[in-house]
């Protein structure tokens, strides 16, 4: 039941697609409001469609559009501070952590390639250093809320640019979700 659910999912979401397709080329289609917008520059807006569950979507910039991603979640962030900013995507992954019941969440790091003129996926984290929950942007970082048991933390991660290293973390109360 699950599975024929998702299927039914991931076929709408593929002709959204089309219609997406069909209206770069200039014919009427009609596009749902986006789940999410925002800009990488003021010239480059990012828009997001997620399915009703929340554990699929795909996004958009300019003429590109991405494949679609068992994502729940999308931020942006200047990580690199190069003054454009990078797509956080917050990912379901079915790879197995001893600390955690599969599927687990992730983020993973989208950039946008000027030449190509598409994101390209820069990391694909496995899983951060503990179980994840939510993730925010604060001041172009990411601020992971994660659980480990019973307790809760907030842990502030910087980029490499090769990944992310952590390197303050206070705990938080728990939110009831
Ligand atoms: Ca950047």
């Amino acid at each position: 039941m699950l599975f024929s659910c998702l299927y039914l999912l991931y076929i709408v979401l593929l002709l959204l697609l089309f219609e997406i397709a069909v209206f770069n080329f200039g014919l009427s289609a009609a596009i749902p409001p986006a789940d999410f917008t925002g800009f990488l520059r003021p010239e480059l807006p990012v828009s997001a469609w997620f399915d009703e569950d929340h554990n699929r979507g795909f996004m958009r910039v300019e003429n590109f559009t991405s494949k679609i991603y068992r994502m729940w979640k999308v931020d942006l962030a200047d990580l690199d501070r190069d003054g454009t900013r990078e797509v956080l995507l917050g990912v379901w992954l079915n790879k197995r952590r001893h600390d955690e019941p599969e599927p687990h969440r992730a983020v993973w790091v989208l950039g946008w390639d000027e030449e190509l003129k598409a994101l390209r996926e820069l990391w694909r984290g496995s899983a951060l250093a503990r179980p994840l929950r939510d993730f925010v942007v604060r001041e172009e970082k990411l601020v992971a809320k994660e659980k480990v048991g019973n307790r809760c933390f907030e842990t502030i991660y910087e980029w490499t640019g090769f990944g992310f290293t952590s390197n303050r973390r206070v705990s938080i109360l728990c939110e009831a979700k």
